[in-house]
């Protein structure tokens, strides 16, 4: 059983912020920053190096991002992260992208 696979079937519900035949974007639970949405795709990978080589995902994501930072206004910047692995902080094992932003985000990260 994998949590995003059920929201991206609607199977658990969202709050959608976009789609396409790819990815699909939705408000994160546990937000980190004033705008917090996680872009996944709709297929199964584990993690980013999970994903098969010649696979155009990347174009649906950066399709979400562009989205994304046009509909929340986050012209003056904001932050993609792909936490990987149990070092990287990921806690569900579906690939997603966080897109982070509407404060002035700290670096390093924690
Ligand atoms: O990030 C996993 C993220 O997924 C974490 O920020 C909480 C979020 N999450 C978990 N379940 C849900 C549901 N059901 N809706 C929305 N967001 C959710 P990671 O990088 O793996 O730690």
């Amino acid at each position: 059983m994998c949590i995003f696979c059920d929201i991206a079937s609607g199977k658990i519900p969202c709050k959608k912020v976009y789609e396409n035949d790819d990815v699909l974007a939705f408000h994160d639970l546990e937000p980190q920053a004033p705008v917090h949405v996680l872009v996944i795709p709709k297929k199964h990978y584990d993690n980013i190096l999970a994903v098969p080589k010649g696979t155009n995902l990347m174009d649906s994501v950066l399709e979400a991002v562009a989205f994304i930072q046009k509909n929340f206004a986050l012209e003056s910047g904001f932050r993609v992260v792909a936490n990987t692995g149990k070092d990287g902080g990921q806690s569900v094992e579906h690939l997603h992208f966080h897109v982070l932003g509407g404060r002035n985000l700290g670096w390093p990260p924690g």
